[in-house]
């Protein structure tokens, strides 16, 4: 498996800066891929968060597996964590997200009511891997489009505070990885699902992996992308299989480009409500 790591100055610099502005921050809003929501989770931000209210969102849940997702928002629940499930791309409602903000400040807001302030302001960051969807839910938030937006990740490039018709403000935050990952697994589910460059890695590596996992979990799935049965996956393998792919979606020997195909139609969920990290 060849090494995958992404890991530029901005981001490092995301990190301090995310990091010096913690003071301000109320309610430090985690967002996760939920169709990796361990891998797509950064060590560094249960650090950043220390004891302050950490809401966690699993965003385009969508476009991933229902049954992972219930068992993974479980998982994740406990003392001083709120959790949540969202498809911020076609839920325009966010009144449930307001909710559970206000639940989660409001030990806060008791305080400052308590020295007379009355709706009080409520300062929250959202912060997560590059590409899982910050922005989308900052504009549904705030309920027009001021975030940038954009189908790749580093798309934010800086921090920005944006008010909403709430007393919630928000910091945008760019996606942020870690210095290394300690399962290189990690690295290639994020490659998977779009949290990195895809000009960082080989795109036919991440498809094998993908296939494989797919073969073990989501076999009738590979099955119908395949276009074969499953008789015919259990005779050939992962190569094979990837160059005949390559050649049924007509792109003869150009396993390359296929596998760059293959990977924007599984982060698209072409391929089906597909889920590689199990509880
Ligand atoms: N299907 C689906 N797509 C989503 C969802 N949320 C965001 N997206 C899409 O994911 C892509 C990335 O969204 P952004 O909001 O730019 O992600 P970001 O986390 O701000 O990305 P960076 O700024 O690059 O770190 C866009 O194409 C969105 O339309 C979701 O819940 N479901
Ligand atoms: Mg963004």
């Amino acid at each position: 498996m060849a090494t995958i790591q992404w890991y530029p100055g901005h981001m490092n610099k995301a990190r301090n800066q995310l990091e010096e502005k913690m003071g301000l921050i109320d309610v430090l809003v985690e967002v996760l891929d939920a169709r990796i929501p361990q891998s797509s989770r950064n060590p560094m931000i249960e650090k950043l968060v220390g004891d302050k209210p950490h809401l966690i969102i699993l965003n385009k849940a969508d476009l991933a597996d229902p049954v992972l997702t219930k068992m993974w928002q479980k998982k994740f629940s406990g003392k001083g964590k709120f959790v949540m499930a969202m498809d911020s791309l076609h839920n325009t409602n966010m009144q449930v997200l307001v909710r559970m903000v206000k639940k989660a400040a409001i030990a806060k807001v008791a305080k400052l009511e308590a020295k007379g302030a009355s709706n009080p302001v409520i300062r929250i960051a959202l912060a997560g891997i590059p590409n899982c969807g910050k922005s989308t839910i900052i504009n549904r938030l705030v309920g027009h489009n001021v975030a940038a937006v954009g189908n790749k990740p580093g798309v934010t490039k800086g921090q920005t505070w944006l008010k909403t018709q709430t007393n919630i403000q928000i910091l945008d935050t760019p996606g942020i990885l870690w210095p290394k990952f300690d399962d290189q697994e990690v690295g290639y589910k994020l490659a998977a699902f779009g949290a990195i460059k895809d000009s960082i890695f080989h795109a036919d590596d991440v498809a094998l992996f993908v296939l494989a996992n797919l073969r073990k979990y989501y076999l009738a799935n590979l099955v119908k992308f395949a276009r074969t049965t499953k008789e015919q996956l259990t005779k050939i393998n992962d190569s094979d299989l990837l160059l005949a792919m390559t050649e049924v979606y007509g792109m003869r020997d150009d396993y390359d480009r296929f596998s760059l195909y293959f990977l924007q139609r599984l982060r698209k969920g072409k391929v089906g409500r597909i889920t590689l990290d199990r509880p």
